[in-house]
């Protein structure tokens, strides 16, 4: 049904036909490009790679977003999404399901009614959304304005998954999203309103100020008490909202530092431990920071090396000894430091 065609523009009149387009000389439409779309709603290209990005808009199941290729059917109305919609019709034309071409990705009704095709962002090469094919869809119903902003990302070669691109800790801008806009620089603007249809005057542009997030405070596990000269395991984990990689830089509260550690996965356990030359109370203070250096709170753990710790004879008469003489205690102290 739909198709997408391409012009030569600057010879001809009113145009002329690029004489590599996949129908010259062959029987169908010297201006096809690519076909089988539904209702193709918005194109862009990648600029960094040229790649060639079309959103269609399903039927009743399955919204879709394609890279198009020369001479590529893209499936309506044999195909909606990776759905048979009019099975027979492939017989009917002649065709095997090998000669179709998939979307990189789809989904149900179920997430939103309508694809709205949108743009690789390029604009911030430091962004973690560098590279991520940003969209949206209309809404997830006609009564309440509920477009949602989406992104695309490729995660290993023909896998693309898809993540929400979230406005102040939501994906829902709560207007319905009519389209998407680019300027010079690469930001990338939303079209949208909250009035059904074409009328009100609530449509405007809004500019998508693309910030990084901070990783969340860590959580510190391990002992809360423990014995002087013992080895013990403590366990870090903070996650990123971007899902960047992370580094830890951890205060012992003993005097030592472990200085920034890393990278970890956003969301990996990070065991490093640690030993306790001296006893007293500490508080075992830990951070994370991002790839961009964005960092998180400070996260703390009270650790106790007790006073008495009886495990032998021998140990509970120096411990003794060691109360009773401060000064002793300090000269013991630094020989173990
Ligand atoms: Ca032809
Ligand atoms: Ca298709
Ligand atoms: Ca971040």
């Amino acid at each position: 049904m739909g198709s997408i065609l391409r012009l030569d523009i600057n010879s001809g009149d009113p145009y002329s036909i690029p004489s590599d387009n996949p129908f010259v000389g062959i029987n169908g439409l010297d201006e096809i490009y690519a076909y089988g779309f539904r209702n193709p709603w918005k194109f862009s290209f990648d600029i960094e790679n040229n790649q060639f990005f079309v959103a269609d808009v399903g039927q009743d199941l399955w919204e879709e977003v394609n890279i198009v290729q020369k001479g590529g059917n893209y499936g309506w109305r044999i195909m909606e999404g990776n759905h048979f919609y009019d099975e027979n019709l492939l017989a009917t034309l002649g065709l095997t399901i090998d000669d179709l071409d998939f979307p990189i990705y789809e989904y149900s009704h179920d997430i939103g009614k309508t694809i709205i095709g949108g743009y690789v962002y390029r604009a911030n090469t430091e962004s973690t959304l560098y590279g991520k094919y940003i969209f949206g869809d209309w809404s997830s119903d006609f009564a309440t304005s509920s477009g949602k902003l989406y992104y695309l990302e490729k995660t290993q070669p023909g896998i693309w998954v898809k993540n929400n691109l979230l406005v102040n800790g939501s994906n829902n801008i709560n207007r319905f999203i009519l389209s998407f806009g680019k300027d010079e620089e690469g930001n990338l603007y939303v079209l949208s309103k909250t009035s059904l249809g074409p009328s009100g005057n609530t449509g405007d542009v809004r500019k998508i100020i693309i910030e990084n997030q901070n990783p969340i405070k860590p959580t510190i596990s391990g002992p809360n008490s423990g014995i002087i000269g013992v080895d013990y395991n403590f366990t870090f984990t903070t996650t990123d909202p971007d899902n960047e990689n992370v580094y830890y830089y951890i205060e012992w509260g003993d005097g030592t530092v472990q200085d920034w550690i890393g990278p970890y996965s956003s969301g990996e356990e990070v065991i490093i431990s640690h030993t306790f030359n001296k006893r007293g109370n500490f508080d075992i203070k830990a951070k994370a920071r991002d790839i961009n250096g964005a960092e998180s709170e400070w996260a703390t753990l009270k650790v106790s090396m007790p006073k008495i710790y009886i495990y032998n004879a021998t140990t509970q008469i120096l411990l003794k000894i060691l109360e009773r003489y401060p000064l002793f205690e300090k000269i013991l102290n630094q020989y173990y430091m």
